[in-house]
């Protein structure tokens, strides 16, 4: 009887321990700083520096430093505008790859004392530390290790006399910084201190990163440190701001050691987006991704700010699947970011507030099929509610599958379902379903392949029940689940859809049927007194379109917006001018953005390679576009080029050569404007570097003209009318009487 008792109490003890004991942790795990920096969720980089001022994305070095000259700086403005829109931190790019300094190092005289910037007494990193500081803002760095301005670059004393010194100056004089940014792009062409010369480092062994990180450590140990693999914080693998539907924090990258890239070599796309299922280190992905085109300012994309649907959409595929978002905002000469981008970052905090701020699972009640030790309130999924990312409901050890009915008490509507696990305890879920009870039976609404820090399933539908239920599919180990929530957006009309087809002609369409659809030509607003759209439009010059769905007198949708150059249909390829024996140079003007001209697998003469186009008569052209192929692969794609024109196709004159700066990690469209209008039949694109392959592969190329109208009228302005038979009798009689305007 006794030694009944005995093991009775045993049994009981060691069930209470078991009930207080936290499951085992799994896997990788993060730092502190790292946790810091996962709640930041959402932060901005902003580049404003010397290519601000010379409308490049990477300057060369050889800038002038009375450039840089901003005429109404504010990092007020700046960083409350990155706080209307729901983000919590800024990256300040103190010195991007031309090596201007935007404080007053003493390294490098590059720097803004010798700038006429509040005649050389500026520091603009300082003010934004102070605006952070104001607005409760966190701060991190950029100081980019390339340096194409410093003679020392590519030897070792760039290393130790002047990058690290610029590291500890901005890491000692302005506060606690969140992040230490290290961007990836390195050696290359530059002016180097006057000897323009390639200079080639070996990535994995030149800056040391051992004895540099420490410093980071030892001066700013909250800092996060971003690298393209690490150590910290991984590059996501693309600039597109987004993070694989299946994401893992854990990481094992293919360099030799966390922060050290391979000599030569770049991460690949996919390994930074998804991650390693139980990779080696703890290492999350923060998706960069610009605001506009770039990541400096260039009034040519005026006009083409992401709209905040679509960052809201990036929100989800980055945010939403446990990385960071960290979105590039590009001040424009004056020092302020222009109203239409301050109006976007509102309207998406503004749609981020409205969607978070109720959680519809408040007041339910769950059953769960299991719950750790029975112990309910340290591990019951009462703690799903409480906005803690760290208390969790978790199952017995053996319990890896479970799931949890969630009663609303009534019939409630939302389209997003939030789930977290408490990563302090690893990564550990491998999948998990959805259910709703929908006409008197369960029915799956979602599936994900991965949990994480945050995940935000955004249904394509609004789903009304009462009851639901989490289904965990796969774990290794028991559950530790931190959250469950569900959400609304707020009711929004989707922008319209702007296109354009191979003979020119732009045509608008929304996803579900609206109201009416109301455009512009100009790069204003539409509002309901625009133009109404009934008919494609003839928009043969080119140009800007901007539409705006409306439903009834108070509701309408953002703009869609599309930029158009001039019209290619009538143009041929100057064949006999064309490179070699290069199949389907038509596909480089075919309005398809898929179908590339491509010369990589064909037996063709090397690099450079030409590509000819007659565009049938005279125009004025203000600037070439070239798009690289939508795969994004490198293979191909041009980053050095020069255009010609010419009058009979056979004598060229060169009117452009450069390089298309980033191209590799940003690979948009590339709008090279010239130095001024320049008539011309024929043009000529030519290949003189590829980031790799033997050949090129060119999806789209196009011209910008001056817009001119054919008559001063408005009314009568060619490229706005819609096609109709009486435009069409109205644009034939314009067009033979304004024949001798042309020529
Ligand atoms: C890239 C850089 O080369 C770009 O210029 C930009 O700074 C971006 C955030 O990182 O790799």
């Amino acid at each position: 009887m006794k030694i009944r008792l005995i093991f009775a109490f045993l049994f009981i003890g060691n069930l209470t321990a078991f009930a207080q004991q936290a499951p085992k942790p799994y896997g990788a795990l993060p730092s502190q700083r790292q946790l810091n920096w996962q709640e930041t969720d959402m932060y901005c980089i902003i580049h404003f520096s010397m290519a601000t001022f010379t409308d490049k994305e990477w300057g060369n070095g050889a800038e002038d430093v009375k450039t840089f000259n901003p005429s109404n700086f504010s990092a007020m403005q700046i960083v409350g505008a990155a706080k209307a829109g729901g983000f919590k931190g800024i990256v300040v790019v103190a010195k991007h790859h031309d090596g201007f300094c935007l404080w007053p190092t003493k390294t490098t005289d590059h720097n803004i004392s010798n700038s006429p910037y509040k005649n050389g007494k500026g520091d603009v990193v300082k003010e934004y530390q102070l605006a952070c500081e104001k607005l409760g803002m966190k701060m991190g760095v950029y100081c980019s290790p390339w340096d194409r301005n410093n003679a020392f670059y590519g030897k070792p004393e760039y290393v130790t006399n002047v990058y690290r010194k610029q590291l500890k100056e901005l890491y000692a004089n302005y506060g606690k910084l969140f992040m230490s940014w290290h961007d990836g792009a390195n050696g290359g062409d530059g002016y180097y201190g006057g000897t323009n010369e390639v200079r080639k480092i070996d990535r994995s062994t030149y800056y040391g990163w051992d004895t540099t990180w420490a410093i980071t450590r030892k001066m700013q140990p909250g800092a996060c440190l971003f690298g393209d693999v690490g150590p910290d914080v991984r590059w996501v693998g693309n600039e597109e701001g987004h993070a694989g539907e299946t994401y893992w924090a854990t990481y094992t990258p293919h360099a030799p050691d966390p922060g050290k890239i391979p000599a030569n070599g770049y991460v690949k796309d996919y390994e930074g987006t998804e991650g390693t299922r139980n990779g080696k280190y703890w290492m999350p992905a923060e998706c960069d991704v610009p605001l506009r085109g770039g990541w400096f300012y260039h009034q040519s994309q005026d006009g083409q700010t992401r709209s905040a649907y679509n960052l809201l959409d990036l929100y989800y595929k980055s945010v939403g699947r446990g990385a960071c978002l960290d979105l590039g905002l590009s001040p424009d000469k004056t020092g302020r970011i222009t109203d239409e981008d301050v109006a976007v970052l509102k309207e998406f905090g503004k749609i981020l507030k409205q969607t978070f701020a109720v959680n519809l699972v408040k007041g339910a009640s769950f059953t769960a099929s299991n719950i750790r030790g029975g112990n309910k309130l340290k591990f019951g999924p009462q703690n799903l509610l409480d906005n803690s990312r760290y208390t969790y409901w978790a199952t017995n050890d053996n319990v890896t599958t479970p799931q949890l009915v969630v009663d609303l008490h009534q019939p409630k509507t939302f389209n997003v379902i939030r789930l977290r696990e408490n990563i302090k305890l690893g990564q550990r879920i491998e999948g998990a379903a959805v259910d709703a009870w929908l006409n008197n039976t369960w029915q799956e609404i979602a599936t994900v392949p991965s949990i994480g820090a945050n995940r935000l399933i955004r249904l394509p539908n609004n789903i009304t029940a009462r009851k639901l239920r989490l289904r965990i599919t796969a774990s290794p180990v028991c559950i530790a689940l931190s959250d469950f929530g569900l959400f609304k957006e707020p009711v929004h009309l989707s922008a319209p859809i702007i296109a354009r087809g191979k003979t020119g002609d732009v045509s608008i369409h929304t996803e579900a049927p609206v109201g009416s659809i109301h455009y512009t030509l100009d790069g204003t607003t539409p509002s309901l007194s625009s133009p109404l759209y009934e008919k494609p439009l003839f928009l043969i010059n080119g140009g800007i379109v901007k539409a705006v769905a409306f439903e009834g007198k108070g509701q309408f949708s953002e703009a869609g917006t599309a930029q158009f150059g001039l019209s290619k249909s009538g143009w041929k390829i100057l064949t006999e001018q064309t490179t070699g024996n290069a199949q389907n140079p038509e596909y480089a003007i075919d309005e398809d953005v898929y179908s590339n001209w491509e010369t990589l697998d064909v037996t063709t003469t090397p690099l450079p390679q030409s590509i000819a186009v007659d565009m049938g008569k005279v125009e004025p052209i203000k600037a070439f576009t070239y798009l690289p192929r939508h795969d994004r692969l490198a293979e191909g794609t041009v980053d050095n080029y020069s255009y010609a024109i010419s009058d009979d196709g056979i004598n060229w004159q060169q009117v452009a050569e450069g390089e298309f700066a980033n191209i590799r990690s940003n690979p948009v469209e590339q709008i090279t404007t010239l130095d001024h209008v320049y008539n011309a039949r024929y043009f000529k694109f030519t290949a003189k570097h590829v980031l790799s392959g033997n050949g090129v592969a060119v999806a789209e190329l196009g011209v910008l003209i001056k817009q001119k109208p054919l008559i001063k009228s408005s009314f009568f302005r060619l490229n706005n009318l819609p096609i109709t038979t009486t435009t069409w009798l109205l644009y034939s009689a314009v067009f033979l009487l304004s024949i001798p305007y042309q020529l």
